[in-house]
């Protein structure tokens, strides 16, 4: 009864009655999550680990015909405040965002972010610092000497790291060094190629100078299981942390398919890197489907998908030192998916109409089940 009387509210119902017919979604659940008092992701977790999200803007948002959905989609915002406990910029905290101009920092949106963030009670993961990715022209066309690359760098991080400081419980401090043959980046990571790869441990001497109260992590993607990638980062934490380097934490992004099998090892694989004496995290996660003809994704698909997203967060549940799991992206609309891989995409756990897929509910309820409130009322179909 409270789901319908929320639904028929204010701007929110006015917003989702022009997105929804409403005879197409007649047999959907009616309430946009995080609405619902207690019936949030937010509310499931308890205190057992951070439950994420990526905030979207800039990327390919900029590219799409909507405007920016973080400080244009209130009912968005809405989802973004009551589902999470934890917020990543999807974008606004990359060079390309923050450093438009060489000694320049724009902030306004990154700040915007860990403004509501704050307000919000959000902790926040820091996305990211050293990248061969959405680096600004003047850096990666400039005609710099090493010695001014290291000093470029050394000022952006202490001066991001450091405004940010207290406020960012982990950072991607290194972000897909390693290549799908699992080669360190030599070409086409600008830092590692014109500063040699002893950058990757300043970078994090750096950034543990300017806020040593943040886990600083290692983070990429098809590391989910055990891998030879995986195993390059094995072999590389081992070494950072002989030479005595603030490394905190190992990631695997999650970005996953069901067009490939569910990595059976995750928990394995996280647990490895638990046993060096690191943090780790999912910080990405998405599953992304192969649409029919017509672009609805079938019952049977959006079944499978929710079983990745369970499996997941089960994994992460199940890993000691496994305390954040993050979604890249709440709601299709706004998700990178279609944008890169086109016949793709439902990626996320809710509908364009914010209306919820069996993947929220499976993360709700693995959620749930392990902070102890699955038998909460609010929680109860
Ligand atoms: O979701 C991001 C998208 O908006 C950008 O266009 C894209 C450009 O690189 O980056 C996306 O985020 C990526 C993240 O920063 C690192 N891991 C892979 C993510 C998906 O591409």
């Amino acid at each position: 009864m409270r789901r319908r009387q929320i639904l028929t509210a204010g701007a929110v119902a006015t917003t989702l009655a022009a997105a929804t017919p409403a005879a197409a979604h007649a047999e959907r659940k009616p309430t946009p999550p995080g609405l619902a008092k207690k019936d949030t992701l937010a509310f499931a977790v308890g205190d057992v680990l951070e439950i994420g999200c990526a905030v979207a803007g800039g990327g390919h948002h900029l590219s799409q015909p909507y405007p920016d959905p973080f400080t244009h989609d209130e009912p968005y915002r809405k989802v973004l405040a009551a589902e999470f406990t934890s917020l990543s910029a999807e974008n606004q905290m990359k060079w390309d965002h923050l450093r438009p101009a060489e000694g320049v920092y724009d902030f306004t949106d990154a700040d915007a972010i860990a403004d509501f963030a704050a307000q919000n009670g959000h902790v926040m993961r820091g996305h990211t610092l050293l990248w061969h990715n959405q680096n600004p022209a003047w850096l990666e066309q400039g005609d710099h000497t090493p010695a001014q690359l290291r000093e470029i760098l050394r000022d952006h991080i202490q001066t991001v790291v450091g405004r940010y400081a207290g406020r960012m419980q982990q950072w991607d401090v290194a972000n897909e060094i390693f290549d799908d043959s699992a080669a360190l980046r030599t070409e086409a990571n600008i830092w590692i190629r014109e500063l040699g790869p002893g950058i990757i441990a300043d970078a994090f001497r750096w950034a543990h100078e300017a806020d040593p109260e943040a886990q600083l992590f290692l983070n990429d993607y098809n590391v989910e299981g055990i891998n030879p990638k995986s195993d390059a980062y094995h072999a590389l934490v081992q070494e950072l942390l002989a030479d005595g380097v603030p490394v905190h934490g190992f990631s695997t992004q999650g970005h996953l398919s069901t067009r490939y099998g569910f990595p059976d090892d995750l928990a394995a694989n996280l647990r490895r890197f638990a046993d060096l004496g690191l943090r780790t995290a999912i910080t990405e996660l998405d599953v992304r489907i192969d649409l029919p003809e017509g672009g609805e994704p079938t019952a049977e698909q959006l079944a499978t998908q929710a079983e990745y997203y369970r499996r997941t967060t089960e994994a992460v549940l199940a890993v000691e030192g496994c305390g954040s799991l993050t979604l890249w992206g709440v709601v299709d609309r706004y998700s990178w998916v279609p944008v890169t891989f086109p016949g793709q995409g439902a990626a996320t756990v809710l509908r364009d109409d914010l209306t919820r897929k069996p993947a929220y509910d499976a993360v709700q309820h693995a959620l749930a089940a392990a902070s102890g409130r699955a038998g909460h009322p609010a929680l109860r179909d």
